[in-house]
């Protein structure tokens, strides 16, 4: 039924775009038609809302969900996790080294925060979308963001030796995972970092981004400017924010990649027909990379699955998010407006 609809849909919309686009060469035309039917296959997006816009309600909603998802158990049976929380860390933890410092990484965590965004509605009851840490506002002042509100967001700065977060509703909260490969009981901790922000995280940064029209010249300085940047001016040196590894033990580690995602989605919006389904890059991080992050090296178990026919990143390179969610290709997820995704950003 749904299928069939959607047929029909499509039929209507090519037939429309044919007479609508006539001197198109057939490459452009089967261009626009492909996005043409995954524009209509996603009739009804998903509204992703930048944190400082929302209510004071759906704010509540949000850290509600996040805090469910802290307090319900585990139900994978992996080693280290407590709760669902860590299940959802975990993921990312055994991805560490093949998702980073590689072609995938916006792609791979476009698909992590779905899965993310998934589970606060079918495991927490929540309504609403996945909001976004407009970063670049708050530059100069991260200290005063409204996602470290005490009040409606996720609680401030750490505090003393240990940098634990000790005001908001995350004080006093207990992660599993990590430090790095290993597993011990902490608080969340926080480093803020004002000048790694104004050095990674600015205007300027995101600027040079848009300077470059191929992915292959990009996806190294999204990696290492705004990308890095917001992790170190949440983490410093020694907060959550910043083990690469488990990082997303802090909430704001999806708030900040759904602004990564929202930015590079703006970047393919540029020019949709040569952008949309540009994807490039090493799949194997540096050396230098693994050996200063103190990754594992890529073990041959990994790279059989990454279906690349090669070193470079291609469409066909496979994403795993354990058990979590099925297996996806890149292509899959390189339109948010397309046949599997299906959200926006306002
Ligand atoms: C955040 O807290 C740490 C630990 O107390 C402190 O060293 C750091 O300067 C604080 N950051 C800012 C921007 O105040
Ligand atoms: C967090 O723990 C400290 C002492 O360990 C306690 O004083 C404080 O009230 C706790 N805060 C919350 C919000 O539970
Ligand atoms: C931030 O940018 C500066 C250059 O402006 C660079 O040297 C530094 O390594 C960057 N830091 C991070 C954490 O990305
Ligand atoms: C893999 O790449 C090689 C060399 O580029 C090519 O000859 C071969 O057909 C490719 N195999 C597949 C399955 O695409
Ligand atoms: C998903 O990918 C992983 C490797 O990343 C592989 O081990 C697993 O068998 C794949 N699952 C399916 C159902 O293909
Ligand atoms: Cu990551």
């Amino acid at each position: 039924m749904v299928s069939i609809h959607f047929q029909l849909l499509s039929v209507l919309c090519i037939s429309s775009f044919v007479s609508a686009a006539p001197g198109l060469n057939p490459q452009q035309l089967r261009q626009q038609q492909q996005q043409g039917q995954q524009a209509t296959a996603c009739t009804n997006p998903t509204q992703r809302k930048a944190w400082h816009k929302l209510t004071n309600v759906e704010k509540k909603d949000y850290v509600d969900a996040t805090l469910c998802l802290m307090s319900k158990p585990a139900t994978m049976g992996w080693e280290g996790a407590t709760t669902r929380w860590d299940e959802l860390t975990y993921v990312h933890k055994v991805n560490t080294n093949i998702v980073h410092n590689v072609g995938g990484l916006l792609p791979w965590h476009r698909y992590y925060v779905y899965l993310h965004e998934q589970m606060l509605k079918t495991e927490c009851g929540y309504k609403g979308a996945q909001p976004y840490w407009e970063t670049v506002l708050d530059v100069g002042n991260i200290l005063g963001s409204s996602v470290l509100d005490p009040v409606t967001g996720f609680g401030g700065n750490g505090t003393g030796a240990d940098l634990c977060v000790s005001d908001g509703p995350l004080a006093n909260i207990t992660l599993h995972m990590g430090p790095k490969y290993t597993n011990t009981d902490h608080c969340l901790k926080r480093n803020v970092n004002e000048l790694v922000a104004q050095q990674n995280c600015s205007q300027s940064n995101i600027d040079t981004l848009f300077t470059y029209s191929k992915f292959s010249d990009v996806y190294d300085l999204f990696g290492n400017t705004i990308h890095t940047g917001g992790h170190s001016s949440i983490g410093g040196t020694g907060g959550t924010m910043t083990d690469l590894i488990n990082s997303p033990g802090d909430p704001i580690f999806f708030l900040h990649h759904a602004n990564l995602d929202r930015i590079w989605r703006k970047w393919q919006q540029v020019d949709p027909a040569s952008r949309l389904y540009d994807i490039a890059g090493r799949n194997v991080p540096t050396a230098d990379y693994i050996s200063s992050r103190g990754l594992l090296e890529v073990s041959e178990s990994q790279s059989l699955y990454f279906g690349d026919n090669g070193t470079e990143t291609t469409l066909n390179h496979n994403m795993d998010m354990i058990e979590m969610l099925p297996n996806r290709t890149i292509r899959d997820v390189m339109d948010i407006k397309g046949d599997f995704l299906c959200y926006e950003y306002l």
